[in-house]
């Protein structure tokens, strides 16, 4: 197993076993939203830009609760369209969503009874940000999951993290799951209809029992809708790599990545630091031919505008999967593993070799998988058979002289 990759009970027990966790074992490929009220400051407080990721803001320029908490009178994002971002995700190929119902800032994007620190009751927007995005992904048949930071709580004066408005040592913070977490998780799951998964985070010192108490809070409550591994204590459905961490080798775990476009969740004005959409494609083949699946971030903006850069990427990444989506949807690792210039991924009889780095004279040779493959053709020009040899344990394919396609070229193996 992969230093990076925490486990879940369930997998160390068995491995990929779970028939609860098919459909995501085959999507693949998910949008995480990472919205709320930093969108607002978006990287700059009082004039000074703020080191660091943007929904972090709060904490990494020690903002106290009674200023920060001012920016829900100002939070108005008349632009936001549920239907817009639910057929950008469709788009870009993903398969489900993520979005932050509450994160460490503690704001909420949902209309939640426990506190008036919610979209619907602080700010003048006042509409159920998550029933909207609810009713759509209904609509266009997308999954929806929630982000629920349930340790760090920068707002409630029990929950964990704040040290400069509260006293840590004074804090209960027992009495902050018990009657402010798991009521809100159980909102969550009772008013939005399924819930396909609630992503927990930063698990800090959460207990056993109580890290246990929220995966039984969930499954109770919807017995379909995943955990994810940072509900902490090696418990939940899934193992979660390190933000933006891609392991090494395949693992024979149910695991995911969660990553960013550019360097931040939240939105920041400045910055530009977009990744390229080969390097995106690559990242979700080698992630997927690794066995893993990539929730991939976007940051919208105070108006409720998921920034132009991300759906230029997004929208390249689904016409990539458009053409190529045979050879990562519903695959799993392929048998040939440790190639910088390609990865495998495989599903019924066949094997998909991604090219990465076509070779100049369009000769492929792969190792060790001489004599087992009936038939090569490019994904994308089924009726053109190629030249199959071997040499050694090496097989042997003749492609075209040149890069048919110079992201990555999915030639199907046979097998
Ligand atoms: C957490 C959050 O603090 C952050 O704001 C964002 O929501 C991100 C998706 O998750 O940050 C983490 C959590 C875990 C690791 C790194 C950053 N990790 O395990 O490497």
């Amino acid at each position: 197993m992969d230093n990076a990759i925490r486990a879940g009970r369930s997998q160390r027990e068995g491995v990929q076993q779970d028939p609860r966790l098919d459909w995501w074992r085959d999507a693949k490929f998910g949008m995480f939203i990472h919205w709320g009220l930093y969108a607002i400051p978006a990287g700059i407080w009082k004039g000074a830009e703020i080191p660091g990721i943007g929904e972090w803001i709060m904490y990494r320029a020690q903002i106290p609760v009674r200023e920060y908490e001012q920016l829900a009178k100002e939070f108005n994002p008349v632009q936001f369209d549920a239907a817009q971002w639910v057929s950008l995700a469709k788009r870009a190929g993903q398969k489900y969503m993520v979005i932050t119902a509450k994160h460490h800032d503690g704001f909420c994007l949902f209309d939640s009874k426990v506190t008036d620190y919610d979209v619907v009751d602080a700010t003048p927007f006042g509409r159920d940000i998550l029933k909207e995005l609810a009713a759509e992904c209904q609509r266009q048949g997308m999954r929806l999951g929630f982000y629920y930071s349930q340790t760090q709580d920068w707002h409630h004066p029990d929950g964990d993290g704040n040290s400069w408005d509260y006293d840590e040592s004074q804090k209960d913070f027992a009495g902050y799951v018990e009657n402010y977490v798991k009521p809100q998780v159980r909102e969550l799951l009772s008013h939005y209809g399924p819930v396909c998964l609630i992503w927990f985070d930063t698990p800090k010192g959460m207990t056993a029992p109580q890290s246990r108490s929220l995966v039984e809070l969930v499954h109770e409550l919807q017995p379909e809708c995943l955990v994810c591994g940072r509900v902490g204590n090696d418990m939940g459905d899934y193992a979660s790599a390190g933000d933006n961490q891609i392991p090494a080798a395949a693992v024979a775990l149910d695991w995911e990545t969660p990553a960013t476009i550019n360097d931040t969740w939240g939105y920041k004005s400045y910055d530009h630091n977009w990744k390229s959409v080969p390097d995106l494609v690559h990242k979700l083949v080698d992630i997927v031919s690794k066995g893993g699946n990539y929730l991939l971030n976007v940051g919208p903006t105070a108006e409720g505008v998921i920034p132009l850069p991300s759906v230029e990427r997004l929208l390249a990444m689904g016409a990539w999967l458009e053409a190529n989506g045979e050879a990562v949807y519903g695959t799993r690792p392929g048998p040939v593993q440790g190639l910088a210039w390609c990865r495998t991924t495989q599903k019924d009889g066949c094997i998909y070799l991604h090219v990465f780095e076509w070779p100049a004279d369009g000769a492929l040779r792969v190792p060790g998988l001489a004599g087992r493959v009936s038939a090569a053709y490019l994904l994308t020009d089924l009726a053109r058979l190629l030249q199959v040899g071997a040499a050694a344990d090496d097989l042997l394919v003749q492609g075209p002289a040149v890069a048919p396609d110079p992201t990555d070229t999915v030639v199907v193996l046979r097998v």
